[in-house]
């Protein structure tokens, strides 16, 4: 009798639910006027004199437990509902989650640099806050060339030495003064010029240029690169370099691309000549190797350098530079599922 009144206090010290209706036939079984205790307190009257102490202890400590779990569980109940009045349906599915998209200059960054990767070329960057020597001096642009004027240029108020850099190549003076070639690498990021801001230019902007330095390089690596890269670009592999100036490459070179008189905006956007100007190039000028000491004598590279604005403006058809520092999202969200 002993045995089964403490394999009853097991039974509820084990019981769970979270069920009323389950909670309300386990209080029976054990507490109604049918159940398992008053069945207990019947045969109490029929223990022998000397095991009535230790039997009632157990069947009060039974009827305690009984009583107990049944006001826990349903307190645990109750307690659950406060919970979701408070929080509503905690079960229910989620919001979706807004997700954000790249901004129109990272997608073409993005772009212009994974078509040079897939032919060998690295990433190189560096920093926005240069010294003289890096962006013009070791570039072939002593004091006093003419060339500067035709970069306006921030410098520093707290050291005249320091500039906003004007162009990527001075990310590839530092890259030629750690490494020894064969070089190839591209060099995306944001450059600064002293410019009025207008439809088509700002004082902040975007530029990927790219090097390619080792022994035997030839003009036509060069046009076999550029060829390439405007085919992968924009899907067009007519080009063609026309003769120009930059005091850091000999020969140089403008490229355009034959984009074609299709659309009126074709017709707009080239002035009616189907060509229009993607990038400019040449070879890099024995002077600026020496700068860096690799040996002209020994090795030839080509280089090269675009501006992400205007490429991004002629895929996309932007009509004015200002829309991609606004932050208007009516304008970012256009670019949503572009990858
Ligand atoms: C343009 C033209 C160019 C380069 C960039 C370069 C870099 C080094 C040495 C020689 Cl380290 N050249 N870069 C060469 C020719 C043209 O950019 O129109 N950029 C927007």
């Amino acid at each position: 009798m002993l045995d089964k009144i403490k394999e009853l206090i097991g039974e509820v010290a084990q019981f769970q639910s979270a069920n009323l209706d389950e909670i309300e036939s386990f209080r029976i079984k054990f507490l109604g006027k049918k159940g398992i205790l008053n069945d207990l307190f019947a045969a109490f009257k029929n223990v022998p004199a000397d095991e009535r102490k230790e039997f009632g202890h157990y069947i009060n400590t039974l009827k305690n437990a009984a009583q107990d779990k049944v006001t826990a569980l349903k307190e645990a109940i109750e307690n659950s509902k406060g919970f979701e009045t408070k929080y509503g349906d905690l079960t229910r599915p989620a919001e979706p989650i807004e997700l954000g998209n790249r901004h129109p200059i990272s997608l073409v960054k993005n772009q212009i640099v994974d078509i040079f990767s897939r032919i060998g070329f690295t990433v190189s960057e560096g920093p926005e806050m240069e010294d003289d020597w890096h962006n013009f001096t070791g570039l072939n642009l002593p004091e006093y060339h003419p060339a500067r004027d035709m970069q306006d240029t921030f410098f520093l108020q707290t050291n005249p030495d320091m500039l906003l850099r004007t162009h990527t190549s001075s990310v590839q003076m530092r890259y030629m003064e750690s490494h020894q070639p064969p070089i190839r690498t591209v060099s995306p990021g944001r450059v600064f010029r002293n410019e009025d801001i207008s439809a088509r230019s700002h004082c902040i902007f975007h530029q990927v240029e790219g090097l390619y330095i080792d022994t035997n390089v030839s003009f036509a690596d060069l046009k076999q690169t550029l060829l390439y890269f405007t085919k992968e670009m924009f899907g067009k592999s007519k080009i063609r370099l026309r003769p120009s100036y930059f005091p850091f490459t000999e020969p140089s070179a403008e490229v355009d691309i034959y984009w074609g008189l299709e659309t009126e905006v074709d017709y707009k956007i080239t002035k009616g000549t189907g060509w229009l100007e993607i990038m400019g190039c040449g070879m890099v000028d024995p002077n600026v190797l020496k700068n860096v000491n690799i040996d002209p004598t020994k090795y030839s590279g080509f280089a090269f350098g675009m501006g992400i604005e205007r490429i991004a403006m002629l895929l996309y058809q932007i009509p004015d530079i200002r829309m991609f520092y606004e932050n208007d999202v009516r304008f970012l969200e256009q670019f949503k599922s572009v990858r």
